[in-house]
């Protein structure tokens, strides 16, 4: 080894201390030189956008202002917290797989949400079901269960800094076990599930205006068949009939907003879903409530993307379930596909995102939950993300111009921008895991919280 000449002002004669010295000193230039080397590739990056008219900087400011409203079912299958211990679904929800480390307690399910948040840049809501209140060991019937029982998650989501939306739950109960709720034969089922919509409403009213933010209530009913019934006409008389009964009240607006969600077919619901999409088109635009779109519940050819053109045009607010179909069921963990991206461009270049609340819907207890959480909401940001960095101006003057070729080239050279070193910059920017990160994260959450559960 050659030793070189010590300088004068080198500071001890130490030998242990002049190598911790000298090391400093090395990391230190080696962390200069990767700030120095990342700085030009993001100006790389930023001014290869910037040729195609494209702001990075306005892009990320609006998309930090669009929360998500997180499902808190994907840290419990759907579970909830009714008895002690939260039984399995049932009533058209199916969760498969039984991966460790679901969340059995609302403080489970609190620190779990708690770490998601953590994995995701922005601001977002959280969306309960009623089945989440806090119900203190309690069995608190679904007619019965009111304000009362969801002081507690007020609270932690305003020191949370969330805001809260809510779902009446019309499954997972005798009394939808055969497959009819709002629009069954016997008014007395009826009567009880009218009253649980009413109560849900109340209780999402106490949570917006609370909060000050309205809670929207989502009313999905799992009524259908699976074979052929006859009377189709006459189940969903009743549920017009219900629903109309159970909307009676009228709640300002400012507190809470109705939504209802469509289905074209589920497992044990094959052959006829009483609230189809045509169903809930005419109810939702005839009583001026929110329209809840979910990716899952559609023929898997059609496009959700393609419907929000036109949703747009005749409603002024619109409700997604983003989820993942695959084959005959849906719920499967977002992912950045496709379809997604084509729904995130939707939002964008109709200038709707304002007018749009975006859920999430999805179960899949396989897989570890937090990380199937973070990947499905992640991958939501991702694609509005990308959505806001579409050459949108220059898109639409080659459309005016029917110029087919030049979009469609325009398209493809859009898609190998690098956006993904925008996406990690955002995240590591706002204090979040980077995507390269993320998996060390969620597994070590895994040993040192999931697994000791
Ligand atoms: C079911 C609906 C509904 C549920 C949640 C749990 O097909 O999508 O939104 O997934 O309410
Ligand atoms: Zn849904």
């Amino acid at each position: 080894m050659i030793r070189q000449p010590v300088p004068e002002n080198f500071p001890t004669d130490d030998y242990t201390e002049r190598l911790f010295y000298i090391q400093a000193q090395s990391m230190h230039a080696v962390s200069y030189w990767r700030q120095v080397m990342n700085e030009s590739v993001h100006k790389h990056v930023e001014e290869q956008y910037a040729e195609l008219g494209i702001d990075v900087e306005a892009a990320i400011e609006q998309l930090k202002s669009v929360p998500l409203s997180l499902h808190c079912w994907q840290t419990d299958d759907v579970g909830g917290f009714e008895a002690p211990d939260s039984k399995l679904p049932g009533g058209g929800i199916q969760v498969t797989g039984n991966y460790p480390g679901k969340a059995r307690t609302i403080a489970e399910m609190r620190q779990d949400l708690e770490k998601v948040t953590s994995l995701l840049p922005g601001r977002h809501r959280l969306s309960l079901h009623t089945i989440y209140g806090e119900f203190d060991g309690k069995s608190v019937e679904r007619t019965e269960i009111g304000p009362e029982h969801f002081q507690g998650w007020i609270e932690w989501a305003r020191s949370q800094g969330m805001s809260l939306d809510l779902n009446g739950t019309f499954f997972s109960h005798p009394n939808a076990d055969d497959g009819f709720t709002l629009s069954h034969p016997d008014p007395g089922i009826r009567e009880f599930w009218i009253e649980h919509g009413k109560r849900s409403r109340e209780i999402a009213a106490v949570m917006g205006k609370t909060l000050g933010s309205p809670a929207i209530l989502n009313t999905w009913i799992p009524d259908g068949a699976k074979d052929l019934p006859i009377d189709r006409l006459g189940y969903r008389e009743r549920l017009r009939d219900s629903l109309d009964a159970m909307l009676a009240e009228k709640i300002s607006k400012e507190y809470m907003k109705d939504a209802v969600e469509t289905k074209l077919f589920g497992i044990g619901s094959e052959s006829y879903v009483v609230g189809s999409h045509e169903f809930y088109m005419g109810y939702a635009q005839s009583r001026d409530t929110i329209i809840c779109l979910d990716m899952g519940h559609f023929h898997p050819t059609e496009s959700v993307a393609d419907k929000l053109s036109s949703v747009y045009l005749f409603f002024d607010e619109l409700l997604l379930h983003v989820s993942r179909p695959v084959r005959w069921d849906s719920d499967h963990v977002v992912i950045f596909n496709d379809d997604l991206a084509d729904l995130t461009r939707e939002l964008v270049r109709c200038g709707r995102i304002a007018d749009t609340h975006i859920g999430l819907d999805f179960f899949d207890a396989t897989m570890n939950r937090i990380g199937a959480y973070a990947i499905g909401a992640r991958a939501v940001l991702k694609g509005l993300l990308a959505a806001m960095l579409e050459p949108t101006v220059l898109l639409r003057k080659y459309d005016r111009e029917a110029n087919a070729f030049a979009r469609l080239a325009l398209l493809e050279q859009a898609r190998t921008l690098p956006f993904g070193t925008i996406w990690n910059r955002y995240c590591e920017e706002t204090g979040v895991v980077g995507d390269s990160r993320l998996i060390a994260d969620v597994l070590d959450y895994e040993k040192t919280v999931l697994n000791r559960r």
